[in-house]
């Protein structure tokens, strides 16, 4: 039975409606609500919504920020690095991490982000894309490669059964673990409340990639890492099926480069412009950090250096490798937190003076989150590893526009036809160097060009064909 004695607080926290609303309810629902109001951290609580909700200063970056060091394309360190990550990942020392747990509002897809038909020509989803690279690497390496996949409570179920349902794609399915990550309580924008959902039931968001590291520990993921010798996480986000699902250079510069601590590392891809929705690698204080785009002031985001190109150029691409020994000691630590950030967004919300469901028009919630990257500067030392765009980075955020599933798309073919003209194959382009042609290739048949040079390709491609290689 849950603790209801603390409960009183909330009415001198302003969130007494949640009380007058456990009134009007009747057995199990009441009992299940009144359940969900304790297991709030309520003196956390407090705390949260006078910082973040009822009044808000955006968290200044550092005043002696700097750019953040990269390890280049051309960097020589790299090819020796290869060989130390073919050796980690052949001993089963690496594991992959995908962080599927978000709600993907924006793409306005009604399912977990990673069954969204993303292939190309064969509309494949994005868990089939990652568990084909998984299975490519798999065979290639001689080794199980376990993936780890959070969820949230939201989309946890639905997940697993998509699994299920495709017989995971055909990887082992005891090597495939999911585990959702926390929620938070949404708020009303201008009062500070916590929503309702429906009645006796709180309207929560996940708590952002940040509970990530919390929810490793708590699930039992981490232990179970630690049982099956993985030393580091590949990680990288669900929505993006160009992520390499092992990636031995920058594992084994993440490994062994003495500029890294083996901690967290993070690959980058040069900004396309200013304002380009990507996080920024800085320094301060000798420590590397993600400034996320909407927290960077405009006066930095566009300043240029002595050749013009953009000072703060190294946008984060959300590709990481963390040590699982990392994870262990922060998240041992009792003090271990993350800051919040907050994102206003349109929380549909139960109205408990009418009874009704109210689909706002305009933004009316605060959701509060925690970001992943917050964890680097905790990290003794931090590499940054650049990454060719279109070979890494294909994401499938949006409805339309930027990053969204035709932009993926085209990239999915741009990248295929390198390799196919690395190969010595012929592909088809417009006047303006597009393909004139949509191109798929399985990550079970070619991982990258030298790949792709080796198994069997078509030598050339007929203009307008949609191929799968
Ligand atoms: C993220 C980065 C941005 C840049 C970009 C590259 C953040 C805050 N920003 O922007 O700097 O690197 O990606 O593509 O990360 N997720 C969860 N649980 C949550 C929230 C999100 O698992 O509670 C996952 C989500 O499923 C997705 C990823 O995190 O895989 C990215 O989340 P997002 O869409 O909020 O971040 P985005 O794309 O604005």
């Amino acid at each position: 039975m849950a603790d209801l004695s603390r409960l009183d607080l909330l009415r001198t926290m302003g969130q007494g409606h949640l009380l007058d609303h456990a009134e009007t309810l009747t057995g199990s629902r009441k009992d299940r609500f009144l359940a969900e109001l304790a297991a709030l951290d309520l003196e956390e609580l407090g705390t949260l919504v006078d910082r973040y909700v009822r009044s808000y200063t955006p968290e200044m970056p550092p005043g002696s920020l700097s750019p953040a060091p990269v390890i280049g394309l051309e960097d020589p360190s790299r090819e020796p690095a290869r060989h130390t990550g073919e050796a980690l990942i052949r001993a089963g020392k690496v594991a992959c991490f995908t962080v599927a747990g978000g709600q993907g509002s924006r793409l306005g897809y009604d399912g977990p982000k990673g069954c969204f038909p993303t292939g190309c020509v064969t509309g494949k989803s994005l868990f089939q894309i990652f568990a084909e690279g998984i299975l490519g690497a798999q065979r290639r390496h001689e080794v199980v490669i376990p993936w780890y996949i959070m969820t949230s409570p939201l989309n946890h179920e639905a997940t697993v059964a998509f699994f299920a349902a495709n017989e995971h794609f055909g990887l082992d399915p005891t090597a495939v673990r999911f585990f959702p990550q926390g929620v938070m309580p949404s708020f009303d924008r201008q009062t500070g409340r916590i929503l309702l959902a429906g009645p006796g039931e709180l309207a929560t968001n996940p708590d952002g990639h940040g509970g990530a590291f919390k929810a490793l520990r708590v699930s039992g993921a981490l232990e179970d890492m630690k049982q099956r010798g993985v030393e580091h996480l590949s990680y990288f986000q669900v929505d993006n099926p160009h992520a390499k699902p092992v990636d031995a250079v920058f594992l084994g510069l993440h490994a062994s480069s003495p500029e890294s601590s083996g901690e967290f590392s993070s690959k980058m891809v040069p900004k396309t412009s200013w304002d380009e929705k990507v996080g920024v690698f800085c320094q301060a204080d000798g420590r590397t950090r993600v400034i996320e785009y909407s927290d960077l002031p405009e006066e930095l985001a566009k300043q240029t250096d002595e050749h013009g190109r953009l000072r703060f150029i190294a946008g984060s691409i959300a590709i990481h490798a963390i040590g699982v020994s990392f994870i262990g000691k922060v998240t041992g630590d009792a003090a271990f937190a993350l800051p919040f950030h907050r994102a206003i967004k349109k929380v549909p919300f139960f109205d408990p003076d009418s009874g009704r469901l109210v689909d706002p028009q305009e933004p009316n919630g605060v959701k509060l989150e925690k970001f992943i990257f917050d964890c680097i500067p905790m990290a003794e030392k931090s590499i940054v590893v650049e990454a060719d765009r279109v070979e890494e980075f294909a994401p499938v955020k949006n409805a339309t526009g930027n990053d969204s599933i035709e932009s993926s798309k085209r990239l999915q073919t741009e990248r295929a036809a390198r390799w196919l003209e690395k190969a010595g194959a012929s592909v088809p382009r417009r006047a303006d160097g597009t393909v004139d042609a949509t191109i798929e290739i399985s990550p079970l048949t070619a991982q990258n060009a030298e790949q792709l040079a080796e198994a069997d390709h078509p030598a050339s491609i007929s203009p307008g064909a949609e191929v799968v290689i």
